[in-house]
């Protein structure tokens, strides 16, 4: 089982826009008003991250923004360098777009921990993961921080499951599933995936684009890191109503950096995906290519889920 890498890949890059000038990646993805619209992270020259937005109706012939659609607050100490990897799900009419809020240690706090831990000032924090939610991806309306801890890779699942919001997120190393009815408290956190020892995904695990809803269970395309520090893309089934049970995990990766563009960028040897769509009867899979580039990679609905318990 493996992705197939559109020829015409990388789909999106940097531009001479300020904002968008270092890196144009990790985009999360949806079907809205019939096209494919990216939701994707740049960089721009002042090192900050923000969102641009970009659509397509054939899914790799995409129109794009001059102007990037979403940004930090400014006064937000959460999000001091900015906002990445949004992962976007549809609930009914809203659209639900979590992200990492990333920001600097603040001196004070990293110097206390570092050189007098007996101060006992609070934990320094780096990431946070935020939500925003919106009707017609041009107003966005800001939640604030879902977890109040320091944690990525954040997606809910597409629908509410007995009830209850579901929610992957990261703290390193292992990829964790908890449940909320309000997205502010949150139950029955527990761990659903640790990394492999001798595996491709032997260093850490996180989620990669939201969970797809298929007869055979929640098909998760997810990431795994190894040793090498090599970030590679695979596949998790999950069971529909109860996802803490792993249905089947792939045991080989299904997209690896192989090209120049995958190889080569702001962080080398990169696949990371934040979303994918069904499109033709075949799931598109859009991904950051060595955190610089926008590439995707298919498999046809079938091919995927008859190799699927
Ligand atoms: C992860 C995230 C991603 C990034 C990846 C590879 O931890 O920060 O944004 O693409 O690392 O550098």
């Amino acid at each position: 089982m493996q992705l197939n890498r559109l020829n015409d890949n990388p789909i999106l890059k940097p531009t001479a826009n300020w904002w968008e000038i270092q890196a144009t990646f990790n985009p999360g993805a949806i079907i809205f008003q019939g096209k494919v619209v990216l939701l994707y992270r740049a960089i721009g020259g002042d090192g900050l991250s923000r969102f641009g937005l970009a659509k397509s109706v054939d899914g790799f012939t995409f129109e794009r923004f001059e102007d990037p659609i979403f940004e930090a607050e400014l006064t937000n100490q959460y999000e001091r360098l900015g906002v990445e990897d949004p992962r976007i799900v549809q609930i009914e009419d809203t659209y639900y777009i979590t992200y990492t809020a990333a920001s600097v240690y603040e001196a004070i706090t990293y110097r206390q921990q570092k050189f007098a831990p007996s101060l006992n000032h609070p934990a320094p924090w780096r990431v946070r993961p935020s939500l925003i939610t919106t009707k017609d991806f041009q107003t966005f309306e800001r939640k604030g921080i879902i977890l109040d801890v320091d944690t990525k890779d954040v997606t809910l699942f597409p629908e509410k499951i007995n009830g209850r919001f579901a929610l992957l997120h990261r703290i390193y190393p292992h990829m964790y599933l908890t449940f909320s009815t309000d997205l502010k408290n949150w139950q029955d956190e527990q761990i659903l995936v640790d990394p492999k020892e001798g595996f491709w995904d032997s260093e850490r695990v996180g989620a990669g684009a939201p969970p797809i809803k298929t007869e055979k269970g929640w098909l998760l395309f997810y990431h795994g890191v190894d040793k090498q520090h090599i970030y590679r893309l695979g596949v998790l089934l999950l069971d529909l109503n109860d996802p803490t049970k792993v249905l089947y995990q792939g045991p080989e990766p299904i997209l690896e950096p192989v090209e120049t563009y995958e190889k080569e960028g702001l962080t080398p040897n990169v696949v990371f995906t934040c979303g994918a769509v069904e499109l033709n009867d075949q799931y598109y899979v859009y991904y950051g290519g060595a955190d610089k580039v926008i590439g995707s990679a298919v498999i046809g609905k079938e091919e995927i889920l008859s190799n699927l318990p």
